[in-house]
């Protein structure tokens, strides 16, 4: 059995197609000028450094079969699944549903909601829409990863306080054992980043572990490949 060299200790892995890699949200909504990010007054330049980190990770667990989970955060086009509290929060220059440079702000299907091309889904990865910031509300993405088995997540994307805190909290309520990817996620605020990455792994792992991108790629090279 593999092992990242993790903090605050060692994460087994367990076998091949048990763990999965789960991207949040790395759409262009939120890293590309245009989007709901930047509609939130926040400097997306600032999420670009993990598209690197996490096309490297795609391609580790693509050679190998292992599963890998994307998600993305978005409304239907009519908003019914937007409660009025969202649509209204915050001093957006565009709001929810507001057409914008790259269609309407975070509704499914427009052009900005994509992800981006450089992480683009390939057949047979898991795509979750998600109406909320945690990928467990509302979706089905637990009944998924039961049913393949899957008892391991390793966390990637945008951003780290919000979607991927609040989904990995989701799963670790859940029973999962999760693992966030540090230099494979980002946020605005880099130090909010820094206090997630801290939270998470206090207290002897109370949400879950913490690890670099190479330290996972190494244990995950070590593993002979997953299910197909
Ligand atoms: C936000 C996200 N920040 N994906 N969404 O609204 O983190």
């Amino acid at each position: 059995m593999a092992s990242i060299a993790a903090k605050p200790s060692a994460f087994e892995l367990p076998p091949p197609g048990a763990y999965a890699l789960v991207v949040i949200d790395m759409q262009r909504d939120f890293l590309e000028p245009g989007g709901f990010g930047e509609a939130l007054g926040n400097q997306v330049a600032r999420l670009r450094p993990s598209i690197p980190v996490v096309a490297k990770l795609l391609s580790v667990f693509r050679d190998r079969h292992l599963p890998i989970v994307h998600t993305v955060e978005g409304h239907r086009p009519d908003l019914t699944d937007c409660p009025p509290s969202k649509l209204a929060r915050g001093q957006a220059r565009l709001r929810i549903g507001d057409p914008g440079p790259m269609g309407r702000i975070l509704i499914l299907g427009e052009p900005g909601n994509a992800i981006v091309p450089e992480l683009a889904p390939v057949p047979g990865e898991l795509v979750i829409a998600k109406p909320g910031k945690g990928a467990f509300c509302r979706t089905d993405l637990e009944t998924m990863l039961r049913k393949r088995g899957i008892t391991h997540l390793l966390f990637a994307g945008v951003t780290t306080e919000v979607c991927v805190q609040t989904t990995m909290r989701e799963a670790n309520d859940r029973g999962f054992e999760c693992l966030l990817i540090e230099d494979a996620t980002e946020s605005y605020f880099p130090e909010f980043k820094q206090a997630t990455i801290e939270m998470v792994r206090a207290q002897g792992g109370i949400v879950g572990w913490t690890a670099t991108s190479d330290e996972v790629v190494g244990a995950v090279e070590e593993t002979k490949g997953g299910r197909s």
